[in-house]
């Protein structure tokens, strides 16, 4: 299992390649807002562990593994912002929130937050009743 820190990496990595067809140190660093040096040493611990290869020249591609993974932790990401979207956070709060709990559940709550999405994205009246809620509440 991927430690939080190479979830970070192996996630951006996967959304670089889908987005610009290739991942350079440099738009890895930028994206997570860290040293080149300290993507250069991830990239080494991530195709020791198979996620992806990585040749000097050649840049760096993912293993079926490592796209795989990358693409359940988009999908993750995603699925906690429709959630925070769904339940009325604000806007500028769903990106940090949702940086800070995607490491930290399981699979498990993350099949079943999927149920839930799927549950108000299937019926409007339902996210109309949670509004009402939140109005009575208002704060
Ligand atoms: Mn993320």
């Amino acid at each position: 299992m991927p430690t939080p820190s190479m979830e970070d990496y192996i996630e951006q990595i996967y959304i670089l390649i889908e987005e610009k067809g290739y991942a350079r140190v440099s738009d890895i660093a930028e994206a997570l807002s860290v040293h080149s040096s300290s993507v250069t040493k991830m990239i080494q611990k991530l195709d020791k562990d198979e996620y992806l290869v990585y040749e000097k020249y050649r840049g760096l591609i993912l293993t079926p593994k490592g796209k795989k993974i990358g693409q359940r932790l988009v999908y993750r990401h995603e699925l906690l912002e429709q959630l925070l979207r769904i339940i009325g956070v604000k806007e500028e709060h769903i990106y940090q929130d949702v940086e800070g709990i995607e490491h930290h559940l399981s699979w498990d709550a993350i099949d079943r937050i999927g149920d839930l999405v799927q549950y108000f994205e299937e019926d409007e009246s339902r996210i109309k009743a949670l509004r009402a809620i939140q109005k009575l509440n208002d704060n």
